[in-house]
């Protein structure tokens, strides 16, 4: 029935998307209703069918998710395609009181604190998402972990997707900031994150090192420097093992986006830069703005890393330890032939490597082509020493004519490129507030002239980055993209001077574009997204019962039932095993004495899916989230005399509001 009523449907906007009047004698009744409606509400026949084509009716599903990163609210956003619907929003790099991430000394807190932190004293609670990677297995997404960096410092946080919950924050020694660069290897062995502004070699507060602006930024090229940074991934958790990972040193260019070899090209990474002139700014100083400094010459670099080639380095002992990593000096990895630099038009920003591995599309945004490299011609180049020189720091710069495979002139400002199924690529053209379609052609030369611009669309407005679906993996899918746009100016209601960023959905099936919606997003300025088919991700509904989310093993401290519960004390220390079910928290009330320090181990013994309950403590910043079947352990002083009413903040029952228990604290 329902199928029937979709077909009749679809023909209906059909027709009327051809054009053709409704009266015709295939009109029924459903039909003229239909068009009926849309005409009511204003919209056009192309409306009504983008309409049709985005609408997932209620309690359906969407076909894929998109994971965007939230910018500066620190967080990954999960948003369902075509319908736009933001499902989640998953906190990394600051604290988010719905999910209990960060309140109550729990494992989350921890996690947020950060690994390898190199100034443990201080506890950031914000960072900057920028680029976020789905682990692959075979070059194609898997589902099983996300990982995303933080632009504001060299931090990168690592989502676990059986769980949607960001499990390890981790400093990467040697970056004091990141851009680029976060990709996994196409089996998720490594991770990649690199430098965005060079930072101090070696440099160690704590070791009371002094720092003056003449001293350093005069000594800029010779002080200061990039990481290539490889953190191994472990297969059974997804985390980072800092131990196993290693760098490579680079040179103080400023190192942009970066993407990972795959298929012909595994085993390579490549990495944008801009400011190769070093420039440091300083205008008072006499020197030129850095924006003007750092546009001064016609070519940057692209560096093309064998990663491959780096871990036998590493293997061989050929390297040193820096702040707590293997690192592989500019001087061993230009000796052991593991780093090149290739010319690339002044300034580019996106760097994306094709679905087969085979070409490698560079754009900037004061070039308005993009440039596209063969991987054969980089290999060939290499092993023919086709150099045009070296730069300063000795390393061999390839031969632009030599491994160039054409260029496309696309339009102003032409950003980041993603692909589809049927060797079409798509560029953001930041500029001109467009996105361009181009052919990549069959692989290789002679056909390489192939690679002709074949349509347009403009979106609202300025875009940046872009998602097709699966597009920057081995498996892409066509059908969707998804547009980030930086402005969105008069697109929506005006919500005050603070305008929400926004997404346009961009149907990419036909040999036209479509631009099929837009979604305001009122919550964080994406950088990349990434969209994965649904089906893939294959999450938990409920944790096995007592599970910690920390290990995603059973917790020792985990209980059964209420007849487990119960307290301990010795001296200083109240610990409590604490019940947790609709609609009632055993023990529900807890004495203490000023100055003791309370432990609560809480297990939701639930297993009925979403039966989620909460744990807050009032005046204690105490907040956690207690999905079924979780056991999460908190931690906090009883500081202050007085009686404190926890309670659960899900409303979890009929009796929720009844679930609620007391904490007494009483003078010493
Ligand atoms: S890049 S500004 Cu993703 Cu276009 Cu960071
Ligand atoms: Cu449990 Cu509300």
């Amino acid at each position: 029935m329902k199928k029937i009523l979709v077909v009749t449907l679809a023909f209906a906007l059909a027709v009327a998307v051809a054009g053709i009047g409704c009266t015709g004698r295939t009109a029924s009744t459903g039909q003229s209703d239909l068009l009926q409606l849309a005409n009511a509400r204003g919209l056009s026949p192309e409306d009504a069918a983008r309409a049709v084509k985005t609408f997932v009716p209620p309690g359906g599903r969407d076909e894929y998710m998109l994971f965007a990163s939230g910018g500066h609210s620190g967080q990954v956003h999960v948003v369902g395609v075509p319908s736009m619907r933001l499902l989640k929003t998953i906190a990394v790099f600051t604290p988010e009181p719905w999910q209990g991430y960060g309140f109550g000394a729990d494992w989350s807190e921890a996690s947020l604190n950060g690994e390898s932190n190199p100034d443990p004293g201080q506890h950031l609670r914000w960072g900057d998402s920028h680029h976020p990677a789905l682990s692959e297995t075979d070059g194609k997404y898997d589902g099983r972990w996300l990982y995303i960096n933080d632009r504001a410092h060299g931090r990168i946080g690592m989502v676990d997707l059986s769980d949607f919950r960001a499990k390890q924050v981790l400093h990467v020694p040697n970056l004091q900031t990141s851009h680029g660069g976060v990709f996994a290897t196409p089996d998720t062995r490594y991770v990649h994150i690199s430098s965005k502004v060079p930072a101090l070699k070696g440099w160690d507060a704590s070791k009371g090192q002094k720092i003056s602006v003449q001293d350093h930024l005069d000594h800029y090229p010779d002080l200061y420097r990039g990481y290539s940074t490889f953190l191994r991934i472990d297969q059974k958790t997804g985390r980072m093992i800092l131990k196993d990972s290693f760098q490579i040193e680079l040179p103080p260019y400023t190192q942009d986006l970066a993407d990972a070899g795959k298929g012909p090209s595994y085993g390579y990474a490549f990495i944008n830069s801009y400011n190769v002139e070093m420039s440091t700014g300083g205008v008072e100083q006499g020197k030129p703005p850095l924006e003007v400094g750092a546009s001064q010459l016609d070519f940057d670099y692209l560096h093309i890393v064998n990663w491959k080639k780096a871990e036998d380095v590493i293997a061989a002992g050929k390297f040193t330890e820096l702040n707590g990593i293997r690192v592989i000096s500019i001087e061993t990895a230009i000796a052991e032939g593991l780093l090149f630099l290739a010319p690339e038009p002044r300034s580019p920003h996106g760097v994306d490597i094709a679905p087969r591995g085979d070409y490698i599309t560079v754009s900037g945004k004061l070039d308005p082509h993009a440039t596209v490299y063969g991987f054969d011609r980089i290999k060939k180049a290499i092993d023919e020493k086709n150099y045009e020189g070296k730069d300063r720091y000795g390393i061999p710069i390839l031969k632009f004519d030599a491994v160039v495979a054409g260029r496309v002139d696309l339009g102003a400002g032409p950003l980041h490129t993603q692909y589809d199924n049927k060797g079409n690529a798509y560029t953001s053209l930041y500029l001109e507030s467009a996105v361009a379609k181009w052919t990549l052609g069959e692989p290789y030369h002679p056909a390489d002239k192939a690679f002709k611009l074949v349509d347009k669309v403009s979106i609202h407005y300025n875009i940046g980055h872009l998602a097709t679906a699966q597009g920057d993996t081995m498996d892409p899918q066509g059908k969707y993209l998804i547009a980030m746009n930086k402005w969105s100016i008069d697109r929506h209601s005006n919500v005050g001077p603070l305008h929400p960023q926004n997404f346009q959905l961009i149907d990419i099936s036909g040999e036209k574009m479509d631009l099929l919606a837009d979604m305001p997003v009122g919550f964080g300025e994406p950088h990349y997204a990434q969209m994965v088919r649904a089906d893939i991700l294959k999450p938990h509904e409920v944790y096995a019962p007592g599970v910690s989310p920390a290990s995603m093993l059973k917790s020792p401290d985990a209980i059964a039932g209420a007849k487990d519960a119960r307290i301990v004390r010795r001296p200083g220390v109240v610990e409590v095993w604490m019940n947790v079910v609709r609609s009632h928290f055993t023990p529900d009330i807890v004495q203490a004495k000023v100055g003791d320090k309370i432990i609560v181990h809480l297990t939701n013994v639930e297993q009925t899916p979403d039966a989620t309950h909460g744990f807050a403590v009032p005046m204690k910043n105490v907040m956690v989230s207690l999905d079924p079947g979780e056991t999460t352990t908190v931690e906090f002083v009883a500081d202050k005399p007085g009686s404190f009413s926890f309670y659960c903040t899900e409303f979890c029952s009929a009796l929720h509001l009844e679930m609620q228990g007391w904490l007494i604290v009483e003078p010493k």
